[in-house]
């Protein structure tokens, strides 16, 4: 394992977009456990080295979410509060019409957020759903904010739609390694994610990829989430990584905490493997207290999904956020660019 030289250019306005497959080194799944292993201040110290020489460590990039479709979801995965499989009690609702969407994105623009996400509960979108994102995606980026869509598996079509539609990044998660994949979810496969990925790549857009820790996985298949997505070519520009929100009616409503210290360190292996990835604490923030997000700063996220509410979910006050930053120094990407 050797450390990354890529310097921090301070003048980029993306560096995370800058990663070149021919710099980037191919992680075994033992070589990343063997991280995991580190006595932690010596992980949080390497995690620290190569957060610095990519990037400003006390900016954090703040992307806002709003689910444009909302419920009744034809995939059953076991942590979502929105699959029809489950019994969460969220209120199924139609797709959002742009107007709603637009000023919902210009607040977002307004409290310091420079990416606005919008996510829908589909397995795949239809052809119509896809006249009104390509709407939605023109509308966000005409107010100046960075676009980004998450709404389900994708085709060569829709790709091209969203695409010349401007659409900067689409979120698709691994959400867990390959061995642990089928104890969460049974309606679509591995490689069916691997595809739309591969597809968004082509289609030259940003990749937002990432997973969900704490749902039941070994520390081996937390190794194996972060080889598949170090080991994309390239890695992702964005890694989201979220800690289980537990929902009442979902499977996974009573599983058992991951120790806060196993998410710093997952965060510190994410930055490591992708050193010019924006690493994105994710959902599972309001639960955490000020001290593991502090941590997990240090540990080299540099991203946090930002406003009240994720996707059905709570997310932290901006107030409440704000004051975080304040606190630890940090400043929102949007103001210094
Ligand atoms: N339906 C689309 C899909 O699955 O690709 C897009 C929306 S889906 C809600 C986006 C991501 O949210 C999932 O891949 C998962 O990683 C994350 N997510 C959903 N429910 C969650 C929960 N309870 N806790 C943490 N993350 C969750
Ligand atoms: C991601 O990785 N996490 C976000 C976003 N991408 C779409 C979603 C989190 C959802 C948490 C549960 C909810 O609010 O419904
Ligand atoms: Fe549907 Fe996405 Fe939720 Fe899975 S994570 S049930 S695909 S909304």
């Amino acid at each position: 394992m050797q450390n990354q030289t890529i310097k921090f250019h301070a003048h980029k306005k993306h560096p995370e977009a800058a990663n070149s497959p021919s710099q980037q080194q191919a992680w075994s799944v033992a070589e990343i456990e063997a991280l995991f292993k580190l006595p932690f201040a010596d992980l949080m110290y390497r995690a620290q080295q190569v957060h610095r020489e990519n990037f400003d460590p006390n900016s954090v990039q703040l992307s806002t979410l709003l689910s444009i479709k909302t419920g009744g979801c034809s995939e059953d995965c076991g942590y979502c509060p929105q699959s029809a499989f489950n019994s969460a009690g969220v209120e199924n609702q139609k797709m959002l019409d742009v107007a709603a969407v637009v000023q919902a994105a210009q607040a977002a623009k307004a409290s310091g957020a420079d990416r606005f996400c919008m996510g829908a509960a589909w397995r795949e979108p239809s052809k119509e759903d896809m006249e009104s994102v390509v709407e939605m995606v023109k509308a966000v980026r005409g107010l100046g904010m960075e676009t980004c869509a998450t709404l389900g598996m994708l085709s060569d079509e829709n790709v091209k739609q969203l695409s010349e539609a401007g659409l900067d990044y689409y979120n698709h998660n691994l959400d867990t390694a390959p061995e642990f994949y089928g104890e969460i979810i049974t309606t679509r496969d591995y490689q069916d994610r691997l595809d739309t990925l591969e597809r968004v790549r082509k289609a030259g857009m940003h990749v937002c990829s990432g997973g969900i820790v704490g749902m039941g996985e070994n520390l081996t298949q937390r190794a194996g989430l972060i080889a598949q997505l170090a080991n994309l070519t390239p890695y992702p520009e964005s890694v989201p990584i979220n800690n289980l929100v537990k929902v009442e009616g979902t499977p996974l409503a009573d599983q058992e905490d991951l120790d806060p210290l196993e998410f710093v360190r997952t965060i510190a292996v994410a930055r490591i493997t992708m050193p010019r990835a924006r690493v994105r604490l994710s959902a599972g923030r309001q639960e955490m207290s000020d001290a593991v997000q502090a941590l997990c700063f240090l540990a080299g996220a540099n991203s946090m999904f930002y406003g009240e509410q994720l996707l059905t979910t709570g997310n932290p006050e901006v107030d409440r956020d704000r004051a975080l930053m304040d606190k630890l120094g940090m400043y929102p990407f949007a103001e210094t660019h």
